[in-house]
C-alpha cells in the first residue's frame, strides 16, 4: 500500500454530471448499469475510474461500445483511452453482495441489501470517481424480487415503480441534490416502517420512516422522537431547514460503524437506532438520540456544504461531533453531559494523540482513510470547534456558520473555508489558531500562580508545550482559551481586573477567558485588596480547550473549588485531581489496603461532604459524577508506564474503603433513588437511575466481607429480579457476575441468555457483562464464548461486544503478564484480516499501545504486532496501523 499526500491534492479533471444507475438485484450476481455524463474540465482525454472487485460486463460510449484497445481494467482503475470532451458513458459490471464480507459496498445484512460507501465504498458498487469533490445528481432504479425485497429504497424521492413480465418489481429514486458518490446508498429487503410527519419551519411537511425488520418494530420509538427533535433543533439553534419531502432511517444488524449520513436515506447500525426499556440502557437511549441527531446534522455539515477531499473528514465530522453534542447538552443535564465528554476525551483521545497512531485533526498522509475515523478527527475536532465557538461568542458564531453553509452549499470545500468564515465573521486573524489542525498531541499547560499581598495582585504565569508526536517535532505554541475566574478562600467568586501590556485595566466581570499565545506568558490581576491569603484560580472551565492543565493546587484548595465553584465542570474536576492526588502516591507504593483517615484524609472529607449533602440534593447526576473515582483509564493516561495491577487494586481497595466507612449512607441513598414511576428514558429519571446504580456499585464492593455479603448480595440480586428496565438490570447482572464468588453470577446469566437469546443486540451485552469481569481466567471464558451459538466473527457488533471489551475493558485479564491476552487478540486479528479488515484494524490497536507498558509486556506485544505483521495477504487496514506501530 501507498501512502497518499493532501500536498498533491489536484482538482478532478472530469466533471460526473449526473448518474443513473439500475440494480438487478440478486444475493450473488447483481447487475449494475450505469449512464454517467461526462464532462472533461481540461485538455486532458484520459478518463481515468476507480472500480474494485467489478466484473467488467460491457462498456459504451455514446451507445457505441468500446474496443479492447479503448480501455484497461487493472490496479482497481479503468483508463479509458481518448474520451471525447462530454459525453454518456454506460458502464455494466456484475457484483456479489452475498460475498461481500467487509461490509463496504453493496452487502448482505442477513437477507437485507445494503450499502456502506463512505469513504471509498462506491468503486466496489460501479466505475466512477471515487471521491469526494466529484457531485453528481444521482438517479437509482432497483429491480428485484418482490418476495425477497419487497421494499426497494435509495436516496432522495420515488419517481416510479412498476413490475416486470418476468414478475420482478422495480422502483426508481431520483435526488435531487447532487451529491458525492460516498452519500449514495440503497437498501432492499423484507422492511416494516414507523411512520411520522414533521412539519419544517417555513411549513413543508416531510415524511419521515423508519425501516426495520418486523421483529424490532416496537424498539423505534425513540430513534422517531430523537429524530423530530433533532429537526427542531437544527432549526432553531442554526436555522438549518430539512430539504427532501422524505426522510428514512433503516437499521441493519451488520454494519462497521455506528451509522452513515447517506442523503435522505440514513442506514444505521441497529445499536443507535433500536431502543426498549427492556433491552437498552439509558446509555444506549442517550446513544440512539445522539447518533440520531449527529446523521441528521450531516445533512447540512457533511451533505449540502461537503468536503473536498478526505484530509478534511474533520471539516465535517468534528463540526457534526459538535453540533450533536450541543444538542445533547440541551436535552440532557447539560453539566453531566460536558463531564462525559471530557471523560473520553482525556482518557482515550489523550491516549491515542500519545500513541504511534497519533496524527493532526487534519492528517496530512494517509494509507488506508478507514483508519483515520478516529477519536482525534472526531472528538477532538468537535474541541476545535467548539473553541471557536467560545472565542467568536454564540451571535458571531452563528453569523459564521450561516456564512459558511451559505458560501458553500453545493460544494466540496476545505478546513480553511471553515475556518476563514470564522475570521471574516470576528475580524480575527485565526492563522495561529490554524495549528490546531495541524499537530499532533496534546498540549501540556503548566502554571503557577503568584500572590503579592504588597500590591493586592495575583499573577498567573503559564507554559504550553506539546509533544512530538510520530513524525512531527519543534511543536509551535497554540491559541489556547482558557476560560476562567477566581475564588476568595471561602470559595466565593472574585471580580477579574487584568492589567493589560499597555498598563491599561480590563474588567471582565466575575469570568474571562485568558488567551494563550505564547510558550510562555503570564497574567496579572490587580484590585484585591479584600483578600488575606491567594486567591484559588479556577482554570480551564468547562473544559475550554483539549490540553492537559496542571496546577499546583493544595487539597484544601480543590476541596474548596469542588464545594464552591460555579461551574459544574470544574466542581466535578476539582474532585478528579483530588482523587488523583490521592491515590497515585498509593498506587505508586503499590499498597492493598487503604486506611482513610491516615492514606486519604482530604478524600474522606469530601465523600463526606458529598454524602451528607446527597440527602437534599436535586442535582442527582452531578452528585453521582462526583462520587465516581476516577476510571482506570484516565489513571492510566497519568503514567508513562501504566503500573496495571497496581491501579486496579488501589482503586478496588479505595472504592472497598469508602464502601465500608460509608456503607450506612450507601444504602440509605441507594433505597431513596429506588422509585415506582414506570421507565421513561428522561433526563431526571436517568440521573437518579445512575445515582441509584453507583451506590450499588459500592455496596458490591462488600461482597467478600462476611458481615454485608448476605445483605448486599440480596438488594443486587432482588435489583436483577424485579427491575422493569435493562438500565437497573444490566447494572445489578454485571455486578453479580463480576462479584468474586462466581456463582453469584451464574444462574442471572443463565437467566439473561434464555430470555434474550432471540434477541441479537440484547445478547451482546451478555458477551460484554462476561468479557470484561476482572479476573485473569475471563481469558478461557472469551475463548469459550467465541464458540457460542448467538455469536459470529462476522458481526462487527459481536466482535466489539466480546473481543473489544476485552481487550480494552479488561485491563487485568487482557494484559496478564503470560502474554496469553495479547496473543489470542492476535489471533482474532488476523482471522478478521481475511474478511473485514476495517475491523481488524479497529481491534488491533490496545497492542499498538506497547510503549506505555513495562519491558515484559511490551516485548510480548510487539511480538504479537509482529506475528500479524508477517502474515501474507495483510490488508492496507491492518498494515499501515500495525508498521505504525513498530517503527
Ligand atoms: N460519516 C460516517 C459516520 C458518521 O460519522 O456519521
Ligand atoms: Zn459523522
Amino acid at each position: 500500500a501507498q501512502a497518499i499526500y493532501l500536498r498533491n491534492y489536484q482538482a478532478p479533471e472530469f466533471a460526473l454530471d449526473a448518474i443513473d444507475l439500475t440494480f438487478e438485484l440478486d444475493p450473488q450476481a447483481t447487475k449494475v448499469s450505469a449512464e454517467i455524463q461526462v464532462r472533461a474540465l481540461g485538455e486532458n482525454r484520459c478518463l481515468v475510474l476507480d472500480g474494485q472487485d467489478l466484473t467488467l460486463l460491457s462498456l459504451a460510449i455514446d451507445g457505441r461500445p468500446l474496443d479492447a484497445d479503448e480501455y484497461q481494467y487493472q490496479n482497481d482503475q479503468l483508463t479509458l483511452l481518448n474520451v471525447p470532451s462530454a459525453f454518456c458513458l454506460s458502464t455494466q459490471v456484475e457484483i456479489n453482495p452475498q460475498a461481500n464480507s467487509a461490509l463496504e459496498g453493496l452487502y448482505l445484512s442477513n437477507a437485507l441489501y445494503c450499502t456502506q460507501c463512505e469513504a471509498e465504498g462506491f468503486r466496489r458498487i460501479s466505475f466512477f470517481l471515487d471521491r469526494p469533490d466529484v457531485l453528481s445528481r444521482f438517479t437509482t432504479k432497483l429491480i428485484a424480487d418482490p418476495q425477497h425485497a419487497p421494499i426497494l429504497l435509495a436516496n432522495g424521492n420515488p419517481i416510479a415503480q412498476g413490475t416486470l413480465a418476468d414478475g420482478r418489481h422495480w422502483v426508481q429514486w431520483q435526488d435531487p441534490f447532487p451529491k458525492p458518490c460516498y452519500l449514495f446508498a440503497l437498501v432492499a429487503g423484507d422492511l416494516v416502517c414507523i411512520q411520522d410527519t414533521f412539519v419544517t419551519q417555513s411549513g413543508r411537511s416531510v415524511d419521515l420512516q423508519i425501516w426495520v425488520e418486523a421483529e424490532n418494530q416496537h424498539k423505534c420509538a425513540h430513534a422517531m422522537r430523537s429524530l423530530k427533535a433533532a429537526m427542531r433543533w437544527d432549526e432553531e439553534v442554526y436555522g438549518r431547514e430539512y430539504d427532501l419531502d422524505i426522510y428514512m432511517i433503516v437499521a441493519v444488524n451488520d454494519f462497521n460503524m455506528g451509522a452513515m449520513e447517506n442523503k435522505g436515506l440514513n442506514i444505521f447500525n441497529s445499536a443507535c437506532a433500536l431502543a426498549d426499556p427492556q433491552t437498552t440502557t439509558d446509555l444506549g437511549f442517550q446513544r440512539v438520540e445522539s447518533v440520531i441527531a449527529h446523521e441528521y446534522f450531516h445533512n447540512w455539515s457533511g451533505n449540502r456544504v461537503t468536503c473536498r477531499d478526505w484530509f478534511q473528514l474533520s471539516l465535517k465530522e468534528g463540526f457534526t461531533v459538535y453540533r450533536d453534542q450541543a444538542f445533547s447538552a440541551d436535552m440532557n443535564f447539560a453539566g453531566v453531559q460536558r463531564i462525559e465528554e471530557v471523560t473520553m476525551l482525556r482518557s482515550a483521545q489523550f491516549a491515542e494523540d500519545a500513541s504511534p497512531t497519533a496524527h493532526p485533526v487534519r492528517p496530512d498522509h494517509y494509507m488506508e482513510i478507514n483508519n483515520f475515523y478516529t477519536l482525534t478527527v472526531y472528538e477532538k475536532g468537535a474541541e476545535i470547534v467548539r473553541m471557536l465557538a467560545n472565542l467568536l461568542g454564540p451571535q458571531a458564531f452563528r453569523q459564521a456558520c450561516d456564512l459558511y453553509f451559505t458560501r458553500f452549499d453545493g460544494q466540496a470545500v476545505t478546513v480553511e473555508d471553515f475556518v476563514a468564515c470564522m475570521e471574516e465573521i470576528s475580524q480575527r486573524d485565526l492563522s495561529q489558531f490554524m495549528r490546531w489542525y495541524h499537530q499532533a498531541g496534546t498540549p501540556h499547560v503548566q502554571v503557577q500562580g503568584q500572590y503579592c499581598p504588597q500590591t493586592a495582585s495575583y499573577r498567573l504565569d503559564f507554559q504550553q508545550a506539546t509533544p512530538d508526536t510520530p513524525g512531527q517535532t519543534n511543536k509551535q505554541p497554540l491559541l489556547i482559551p482558557i476560560t476562567m475566574g477566581l475564588l476568595d478562600a471561602q470559595g466565593r467568586p472574585l471580580p477579574l481586573k487584568l492589567k493589560l501590556a499597555s498598563g491599561e485595566i480590563q474588567a471582565l466581570g466575575l469570568q474571562g477567558v485568558l488567551e494563550l499565545t505564547q510558550a510562555q506568558q503570564s497574567f496579572e490581576f490587580i484590585g484585591l485588596e479584600e483578600l488575606t491569603e491567594a486567591p484559588i484560580p479556577s482554570l480551564l472551565r468547562g473544559f475550554s480547550a483539549p490540553v492537559k492543565l496542571s496546577f499546583p493546587y493544595t487539597p484544601t484548595q480543590l476541596a474548596t473549588l469542588m464545594a464552591q465553584d460555579t461551574d459544574a465542570f470544574n466542581r466535578w474536576d476539582a474532585g478528579q485531581r483530588l482523587a488523583l492526588d490521592t491515590l497515585m502516591p498509593l498506587i505508586d507504593a503499590q499498597v492493598t489496603q487503604i486506611d482513610l483517615a491516615q492514606d486519604a484524609p482530604m478524600l474522606l472529607e469530601a465523600y463526606r461532604a458529598l454524602l451528607t449533602e446527597a440527602e437534599h440534593t436535586q442535582d442527582q447526576a452531578m452528585l453521582a459524577s462526583m462520587l465516581r473515582l476516577p476510571s482506570f483509564a484516565y489513571l492510566a493516561e497519568q503514567y508513562a508506564c501504566i503500573p496495571v495491577e497496581a491501579i486496579e487494586q488501589v482503586r478496588q481497595a479505595m472504592r472497598f474503603a469508602l464502601a465500608r466507612t460509608f456503607y450506612p449512607q450507601w444504602k440509605a441513598l441507594y433505597q431513596a433513588q429506588i422509585s415506582q414511576q414506570a421507565y421513561a428514558p428522561e433526563a431526571t429519571q436517568i440521573a437518579q437511575r445512575s445515582l441509584k446504580n453507583l451506590c450499588l456499585d459500592y455496596l458490591l464492593a462488600l461482597a467478600a466481607v462476611p458481615e454485608y455479603q448476605q445483605e448486599v448480595y440480596q438488594i443486587a440480586l432482588t435489583q436483577w429480579r424485579t427491575s422493569d428496565n435493562m438500565t437497573d438490570a444490566r447494572a445489578a447482572l454485571t455486578l453479580l457476575a463480576h462479584a468474586p464468588d462466581a456463582s453469584w453470577g451464574r444462574d442471572p446469566l443463565a437467566e439473561f441468555a434464555q430470555r434474550w437469546q432471540q434477541d441479537a443486540l440484547t445478547m451482546d451485552q451478555w458477551f460484554s457483562i462476561q468479557a470484561t469481569r476482572p479476573y485473569a481466567d475471563t481469558l478461557q471464558q472469551v475463548q469459550n464464548l467465541l464458540q457460542h451459538p448467538n455469536f459470529s466473527l462476522k458481526n462487527p457488533n459481536k466482535v466489539r461486544a466480546l473481543i473489544g471489551a476485552f481487550a480494552q475493558q479488561n485491563p487485568l485479564a487482557f494484559h496478564q503478564i503470560s502474554g496469553a491476552g495479547y496473543a489470542w487478540l492476535a489471533d482474532q486479528v488476523i482471522e478478521l484480516n481475511g474478511f473485514n479488515p476495517q475491523i481488524a484494524a479497529r481491534l488491533v490497536i490496545p497492542l499498538t499501545r506497547w510503549q506505555r507498558y513495562q519491558d515484559t509486556r511490551q516485548t510480548l506485544m510487539r511480538a504479537q504486532l509482529e506475528r500479524i505483521q508477517a502474515q501474507a495477504n495483510l490488508s492496507a487496514d491492518v498494515y499501515e496501523i500495525v508498521t505504525k506501530a513498530l517503527q
